[in-house]
C-alpha cells in the first residue's frame, strides 16, 4: 500500500528512461529466445539472434507479432515461464477467431497492479477513496485490473463487477463511492439511470476512470457533466496486460504510456515503416518487465498518434492519444473508410445522446449505411415533421463529415440496448452474404 505516484520513475528524464528500456529490452529479448520456441523461430527467419538487439535503436530489426500469431500459438505457445510458476490467466473475449490467452506470475500481476495503481493517484485517488469498480470481473481484464490497482493505493474497493445497474447504484449511494471505473458506455447509462431516480445529490463520486473501448471527447463532456465528475481515460490490452498500459492525468490530454514497462512504435499499417512522434499509425508494444507473457512489437491495430510535448502534470512519460478507431474497426462503404468514432463525434456535437447503432448492409450489389439514433425524451416530444426535419440534419452533417449518404432513423428513448460492458455500435450484416 502506498503512494503509486512514482516521480523518480513517472518524471525521470528521457535519458533514464531510455536506459531502463535498452537494459530491459536486452534481457527481454534473450528471455523469449531462449525459452519460447515459436520466437526462436520468427527470429531465426529474419535472420537475427539475441546479440543483434544491443539498444532500443535495434527494435526495429525485431519481427512484429500479431493477433494470429497468439493464435497459433494458443494456449502454451507463447509462454516463457514454466507453468508451475504463473498465477493466473486472463483472456479475450475471443468473438472473432480462437481466444488470446494471456498468462501472469506473481511479478506479473504486481507489475500490472502498479500500472493501475499510477492511473488510479494520476485521477487524484488516495487511500481515503472509495474505488466503485464495475468492469466485469472473471476472464476480462477491466474489473481484475482496476481491483488490484486500487488495493495498491489503499482505497476502500468496491468489486461490484458489471450489470445490475438498481445494486450498482445503492451502493454508490450507500457507501459513498468517489472513483467509479468502467467502459465509457456504461458511465453513460449509469449517468441515465441516476437522473431518472432522482439521485444525482446523493452520490459523491468525484472521478471516472473510464476504457476498454473508444469514446469521443463529446462523450467526456456529456458524462463529466451528467455526473458532476471527472472523467479519464485508461486504455490497455489483454495480451500487453490488461489496463494501465497508458493512462490520463489531470490535463486529459492523452495517456502516459508507462515506458518503464512498455516501449511504443508508430508504424504505418499498410507497410510496418516506423512513423516518427506526432504521426498517425499503428500503436505498437514491447513489453520489458514482464515474465511470464513477454510480446515483442505487438500490433494492437489501434490507430494513433504519440506525443513528447511536455505535460503540465511533470510526467515525462510519452503520451499517446485516444485511439482514433483499430485498423480492423474501420468499415469501408462504398469505398469509403468510415471509422464509427466519426459518427459519434457528429451525434453528440448535434446534442443526441451516445446510444446510437449503425447497421451497414448489401442491397442490389451496393452498400447501405443505416444510423439508428436515440432522441432525448425532449425531442420525442416534437411533432413528427420537426422530428423529420431533425432526421435530414443529420443526414446532412453525416455526409459533410463522411462524404457518403447515411439513412438516419431516430428512435424512441430507450430503444436501444444498453450495454454493462463494451458496448456493440456496429452491425456489418455484410459479413452474413
Ligand atoms: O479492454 C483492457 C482494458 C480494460 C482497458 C479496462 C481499459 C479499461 P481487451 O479486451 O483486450 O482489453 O481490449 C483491448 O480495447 O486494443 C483497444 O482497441 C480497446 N481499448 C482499450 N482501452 C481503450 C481506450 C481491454 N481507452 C482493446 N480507448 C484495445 C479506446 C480502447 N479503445
Amino acid at each position: 500500500m502506498g503512494n503509486y505516484f512514482q516521480p523518480e520513475i513517472e518524471c525521470a528524464s528521457p535519458e533514464q528512461i531510455r536506459s531502463w528500456q535498452d537494459e530491459r529490452l536486452v534481457k527481454t529479448v534473450r528471455h523469449v529466445y531462449q525459452n519460447v520456441p515459436y520466437y526462436r523461430s520468427l527470429m531465426e527467419k529474419k535472420g537475427i539472434t539475441p546479440e543483434d538487439i544491443r539498444s532500443v535503436d535495434d527494435l526495429h530489426k525485431l519481427p512484429f507479432l500479431t493477433k494470429d500469431d497468439l493464435r497459433d500459438a494458443y494456449p502454451y505457445g507463447l509462454l516463457a515461464m514454466p507453468l508451475s510458476d504463473c498465477v493466473r490467466i486472463q483472456s479475450t473475449s475471443g468473438t472473432t477467431g480462437r481466444r488470446v490467452v494471456a498468462f501472469y506470475t506473481q511479478h506479473d500481476i504486481d507489475l500490472w497492479d502498479e500500472c493501475c495503481a499510477r492511473a488510479i493517484v494520476a485521477a487524484g485517488g488516495t487511500k481515503e477513496d472509495v474505488v466503485h469498480v464495475c468492469y466485469g470481473y472473471g476472464l476480462f481484464t477491466g474489473g481484475p485490473g482496476l481491483n488490484g490497482g486500487s488495493h495498491k493505493v489503499g482505497s476502500l474497493t468496491l468489486p461490484m463487477s458489471s450489470g445490475n445497474t438498481e445494486r450498482q447504484i445503492q451502493f454508490m449511494v450507500d457507501l459513498g463511492s468517489t472513483i467509479l471505473c468502467c467502459t465509457p458506455s456504461y458511465a453513460a447509462y449509469l449517468a441515465e439511470s441516476i437522473h431518472e431516480r432522482g439521485l444525482r445529490d446523493k452520490i459523491k463520486l468525484r472521478a471516472g476512470i473510464f476504457g476498454a473501448e473508444a469514446w469521443s471527447e463529446e462523450m467526456r463532456r456529456d458524462i463529466q457533466d451528467k455526473l458532476g465528475i471527472k472523467a479519464y481515460d485508461i486504455y490497455g490490452l489483454t495480451e500487453i496486460s490488461g489496463p494501465g498500459v497508458s493512462f490520463e492525468c489531470s490535463e486529459q490530454t492523452g495517456m502516459h504510456i508507462n515506458e518503464d514497462h512498455f516501449i511504443a512504435e508508430i508504424i504505418n499499417p499498410e507497410t510496418g515503416e516506423v512513423l516518427p512522434d506526432g504521426e498517425k499509425g499503428e500503436l505498437v508494444f514491447t513489453s520489458i518487465s514482464k515474465e511470464a507473457f513477454p510480446l515483442l512489437r505487438y500490433r494492437t491495430r489501434d490507430i494513433c498518434v504519440l506525443s513528447r510535448k511536455k505535460c503540465s502534470c511533470g510526467r515525462t512519460h510519452v503520451k499517446m492519444s485516444k485511439p482514433m478507431g483499430r485498423s480492423d474497426d474501420m468499415l469501408i462503404i462504398k469505398g469509403v473508410n468510415v471509422f464509427p468514432s466519426q459518427i459519434e463525434t457528429v451525434l453528440l456535437n448535434k446534442g443526441y445522446p451516445a446510444n446510437y447503432q449503425i447497421v451497414v448492409t448489401r442491397v442490389n450489389n451496393s452498400d447501405k449505411l443505416e444510423v439508428q439514433v436515440e432522441m432525448t425524451p425532449e425531442m420525442f416530444s416534437d411533432s413528427l415533421g420537426e422530428i423529420s426535419g431533425r432526421e435530414k440534419e443529420l443526414v446532412d452533417a453525416l455526409k459533410a463529415m463522411l462524404g457518403i449518404y447515411a439513412d438516419v432513423h431516430l428512435v424512441a428513448p430507450k430503444t436501444i440496448t444498453r450495454s454493462e460492458g463494451k458496448a456493440v455500435r456496429v452491425i456489418d450484416k455484410r459479413k452474413l452474404y
